[in-house]
């Protein structure tokens, strides 16, 4: 059986199923998507999925695509006795559903809008919009976090690893301020987690790379 998971290293999306895949204890056989190239706009994966988005997932013929539907789906199906990831409990998932739209929605068009200046407009920074969107949301995830260890419950959940991915890479164009306590602790404690070292830094890395490169060539360094 194969699993295979269509990436890009640098995508902040493709990073939760990569995060998940190592706390699973899952191999994915993994295919590039080259964005710049437009490969995923080929006809062959617009068949798969007709959104065109990175990261998919293909199960032995199965196509699950959009990163927050694939980790639901793999802990369901392959999460054997950690369950707890995606809990059964009606509310408890529930609660687990709201934040993993809320990062679908609002957080993830809060990450492009603090970067769209800078991969498209030149900018060498965030615009103050884009701090301000930020921000509300890093005060909306402190709420969240002073109710529970975690964004969901007081345990790890899928929650906690679709959002570590956005917060990782947004926390370098805007920084997570001091006063935010909670946010802050939870942040600082899942990047000590191995799953996080093995399944987010590798690709966060290669992001702020492309990041930082944009921002020297749009400050005329580069
Ligand atoms: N909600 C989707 C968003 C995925 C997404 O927008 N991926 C970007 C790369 S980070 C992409 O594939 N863009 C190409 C396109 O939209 O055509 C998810 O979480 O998987």
């Amino acid at each position: 059986m194969t699993i295979k998971l269509y990436k890009l290293d640098g995508s902040p999306q493709v990073r939760p199923p990569l995060m998940l895949a190592d706390i699973l204890k899952l191999e994915f056989e993994p295919v590039t998507v080259n964005l710049l190239a437009g490969e995923h706009l080929k006809p062959e994966y617009v068949e798969k999925n007709p959104n065109h988005t990175i990261p998919m997932l293909e199960d032995d013929g199965y196509i699950v695509a959009d990163s927050h539907a694939i980790l639901m789906y793999l802990v369901d199906k392959y999460g054997q006795d950690q369950q707890q990831l995606y809990p059964k409990d009606l509310k408890l998932r529930t609660t687990v559903n709201q934040r993993l739209f809320f990062e679908a929605s609002t957080l993830a068009t809060a990450r492009q809008a603090a970067m769209v200046g800078i991969f498209k407009n030149n900018a060498t920074g965030p615009d103050e919009e884009g701090i301000k969107k930020v921000n509300e949301l890093y005060k909306t995830l402190e709420a969240y976090l002073s109710k529970t260890k975690f964004l969901a419950c007081d345990h790890l959940t899928i929650a906690d690893i679709s959002c570590v991915a956005t917060i990782s890479a947004v926390d370098y164009v805007v920084p997570i301020d001091a006063k935010y306590t909670k946010l802050s602790a939870w942040f600082n404690n899942l990047k000590q987690e191995q799953w996080y070292k093995n399944g987010n830094e590798p690709g966060l890395e290669i992001f702020i790379q492309y990041l930082k490169g944009m921002i020297a060539k749009n400050s005329g360094q580069a």
